[in-house]
Order: structure tokens, then C-alpha cells, then sequence
């Protein structure tokens, strides 16, 4: 079956999922000579037994609210490919979560994690249950009600589920807690666990840190660093906080961070304490950033904005899918950025990517900039399976290694004659590479 084909067929067995028909439209276009050039991938049906998940649990998560309301809510495991390793991939805890957001980033988790080369398949979960305004106990009930169905289809050799939007460190502690009352067993069945009990050193700061290591070796490569540089981050979470903290301390300026309810300007630079006041923000379960002006003069707080429209050099977006459009990708290009690296997964809209690589910018897609996250998730099974940890430094510099790793495999499928690095499609083609020979090895499973 021909590339086309198959995206046709699968909009028609999936109408309205658009995220995941934007997620699989831009990998199969990136792979499509490489699949043609290989008769043997087709032989194997490999792209249709690709784009669709391996299965999906779908479940009701009923739980009361502190009022002694019952609540309902929607739970999911989207477990999409495990030829190379079990399932692997985060939770999401957002109002928006649906069927094609977590197919999504499902299938974006399954060429992420092959990048990371580590053995990793690709899977994803969540729920539209909304931890804006929750109360901490709340937020543990829902977490139990959660694992009470999950924790049936998942475990430390099947499938390791993480965290990802509205799920930390705490939710971890809840849902693992039920875990492993439920099996029995003390296992690395979650990664993001705490330190005490089975978590990884550096895996909070994993993502934010790959991603500037990997916008490190894209501007090294032009010979040029974060030195100076003036960086707009979106997003106020754990991600931003990562990225914040590892860009200011290569020397550059941060000058903004963002939230549903708009976005913060602080051209003093957001460093020191004001990084630690973004864990502070978060904490408080509001979802706003607004509180960030009052606490800092100097700074001001945009209503309703993105953070794109501020002159930078280097552009991160950190918070979520589609949070960069083309109308936004064309003010940073007028503005002169030099570089945009998403750290969220699928940040930029497809107009917005076109836009970079015909203007030939240094743009790099979420699965590559931001697999320092799963990365160290899997350096923590690792630690689990060895019943050891490693210090930071042993962590961080493994998770520097492979961030290097990755940027050199999309140098390497994806430079041009002329020398520019198209990121998307070196990302996609050798992530998909060794996922679509290991699915050949294993047979029709
Ligand atoms: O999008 C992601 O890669 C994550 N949310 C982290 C997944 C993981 O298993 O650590």
C-alpha cells in the first residue's frame, strides 16, 4: 500500500481524530522514500500495522469530590507498538484529553523512544480529569480510583507508564502506592518515583535539560551557544522549569514563560529564585501565571497572549501541542529567531513548521528535543532492574550522551545537499528505522 493510501484509509476509519491524523500524516511523509526504496516494509504491511494501536483500554474512573459529590471521569492506556521494548510512556491529566490526543502522542512516543536507544516501546495514557482547583486529597482519590483499572494491563515488563501534563511527582507517589497494593509487588512498574523509593536522580529536570542539550549541539554545529542569547520559554511547568534552569545557566536569558491565562515578560531574566517560584505556581493547582508580576516588579504579565510576539533569538516552546501556529511562526521570523526547538510534544502546527524550513531556520521537532524525559525514564528501569542508583552526575551524563546521539542520527537522515539539517525528517526516519526492522524480525504479531 502506498503512503497516501494509508493516511486515506486511516481518516476514514478515524474521522475527526486531527491530532492523530496530524502526527501520522507528518512521520509517513517523512519516511515515505525510505519505505519505498525498502519493498520489504510493505511486504510486511509494516505502515498499517504501524499507524494503528496494538490496543486500547478505555475506563470509567469514579471517584468523590471533598463535597461527597460523585465525580466520573474518563480513563485511557493507548498501547501502540512494542517491538523494541514494553510500552513506555507518560499519563496526562487534562480536560482536553480524548482518543486522538492520546493516539497522538502514542504514536510520536514510539519513534521518541527508538531515538533514545534505549528498549523502549511506545505508549501513552491519561484521563480528562482536571487538577485545576483540586484539593491534595481529592487528587489522591482520584489517583486510586485511576490504578484500580489500570493496574491490571500494566507492570515493569509489559508496560511502564510515567508522567506527563497535570501528572508529578505526587500523582506518581498516589497512583504507585495503589500499584503496589493491588500487585503485590515493589516493582519499576512507574517511572518519575520518588527518590526514596525507586525514583531516578535528574529525571524531574530530564526533559527540560535534554532539550537545551540538544539546542546546544544544533547551534554548535553553526558554531555558535546559549552565551547571550535571549530565549522565550512557553509553559510554566516541570518542562519550562528544566529548560529555564539549564539555558540560563549556559548564559542566556530567559524572558518569558506563559499560562492558559497569558504570559510573563521579565527582561531582567527569569533566573535564581524566580525558577523556584515556577514550582511554587505550579503547586498552587491554579494553572495561571498572572501572580508572577506581583511577586517580581519589572516583569509584566500579557492577558490572553501567547509569548511568541517577544523579540528573541531562540524560541522553546514547553507547555503543549499546537501552542505555535504559522501566524506565530511568521512574527519570530520577522522578529529574526534563530532557532526554535519544541520541547513540547507536536508544539508547532504544520504551517508553522513549513514556514521554519523554508526559511531555513535551525527547527527541531518534540521527538527529538524533548526525549530526555522518557530517556531518563529509562534510565530509572534500568536502576530498578539493577536494584541501584546512580548519582546525578552518572545520570546527567548519560542523558547529555544520548542527546548527542539523537541530534547526530537527525544530522544524519536528515541533511540536505546544500547542508541544512531538516530535523523532522531525521527524526522521523531514524526513529522509524529501527522500529519498522525489528516489526519485520518479529513477524505478523
Ligand atoms: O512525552 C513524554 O515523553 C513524557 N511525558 C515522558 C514519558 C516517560 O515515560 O517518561
Amino acid at each position: 500500500m502506498k503512503v497516501k493510501e494509508i493516511l486515506a484509509e486511516l481518516e476514514k476509519k478515524h474521522p475527526g481524530e486531527s491530532e492523530y491524523h496530524q502526527a501520522v500524516k507528518e512521520v509517513l511523509e517523512s519516511i515515505e522514500e525510505v519505505y519505498n526504496e525498502n519493498p520489504r516494509f510493505a511486504k510486511a504491511g509494516v505502515l498499517q500495522r504501524l499507524v494503528e494501536p496494538d490496543r486500547i483500554f478505555t475506563f470509567k474512573v469514579p471517584w468523590m469530590d471533598d463535597k461527597g459529590n460523585v465525580q466520573v471521569n474518563l480513563g485511557y492506556r493507548v498501547q501502540f507498538n512494542n517491538a523494541i521494548g514494553p510500552y513506555k510512556g507518560g499519563l496526562r491529566f487534562h480536560p482536553t484529553v480524548n482518543l486522538s490526543i492520546l493516539k497522538f502522542l502514542g504514536f510520536e512516543q514510539i519513534f521518541k523512544n527508538s531515538l533514545t536507544s534505549l528498549p523502549m516501546g511506545g505508549g501513552k495514557g491519561g484521563s480528562d480529569f482536571d487538577p485545576k482547583g483540586k484539593s491534595e486529597n481529592e487528587v489522591m482519590r482520584f489517583c486510586q480510583a485511576f490504578m484500580l483499572e489500570l493496574w491490571k494491563h500494566i507492570g515493569p515488563e509489559t508496560d511502564v507508564p510515567a508522567g506527563d501534563i497535570g501528572v508529578g511527582g505526587r500523582e506518581i507517589g498516589f497512583l504507585y502506592g495503589m500499584y503496589k497494593k493491588l500487585a503485590q509487588e515493589h516493582t519499576g512498574v512507574l517511572t518519575g518515583k520518588g527518590l526514596n523509593w525507586g525514583g531516578s536522580l535528574i529525571r524531574p529536570e530530564a526533559t527540560g535539560f535534554g532539550g537545551i542539550y540538544f539546542a546546544k549541539e544544533m547551534l554548535a554545529m553553526n558554531n555558535d551557544s546559549f552565551e547571550g542569547k535571549k530565549v522565550s520559554v512557553s509553559g510554566f511547568g516541570n518542562v519550562a522549569w528544566g529548560a529555564a534552569l539549564k539555558a540560563t545557566q549556559l548564559g542566556a536569558t530567559v524572558v518569558t514563560i506563559s499560562g492558559p491565562d497569558g504570559y510573563i515578560y521579565d527582561p531582567a531574566g527569569i533566573s535564581c529564585e524566580k525558577i523556584d517560584y515556577m514550582l511554587d505556581l505550579r503547586a498552587s493547582n491554579q494553572d495561571v501565571v498572572e501572580p508572577y508580576a506581583k511577586k517580581f516588579p519589572g516583569s509584566k504579565f500579557v492577558k490572553g497572549k501567547r509569548p511568541w510576539e517577544v523579540k528573541v533569538d531562540i524560541a522553546l516552546p514547553c507547555a503543549t501541542q499546537n501552542e505555535l501556529n504559522g501566524a506565530d511562526a511568521q512574527i519570530l521570523i520577522n522578529n529574526k529567531v534563530m532557532l526554535v526547538a519544541e520541547v513540547s510534544n507536536m508544539g508547532c502546527t504544520p504551517e508553522a513548521i513549513e514556514l521554519f524550513i523554508k526559511n531555513k531556520l535551525l527547527y527541531a521537532p518534540g521527538k527529538a528535543v524533548n526525549a530526555g524525559g522518557v530517556a531518563t525514564s529509562g534510565l530509572e528501569m534500568t536502576q530498578n532492574s539493577m536494584k541501584l542508583n546512580w548519582n546525578k552526575d552518572e545520570v546527567d551524563e548519560k542523558l547529555h550522551s544520548i542527546m548527542v546521539n539523537i541530534h547526530a542520527a537527525c544530522v544524519k537522515y536528515g541533511k540536505r545537499k546544500d547542508g541544512y539539517v531538516d530535523y523532522v525528517k531525521g527524526a522521523n526516519i531514524a526513529g522509524f528505522l529501527k522500529v519498522a526492522n525489528a516489526m519485520v524480525d518479529q513477524g505478523l504479531v
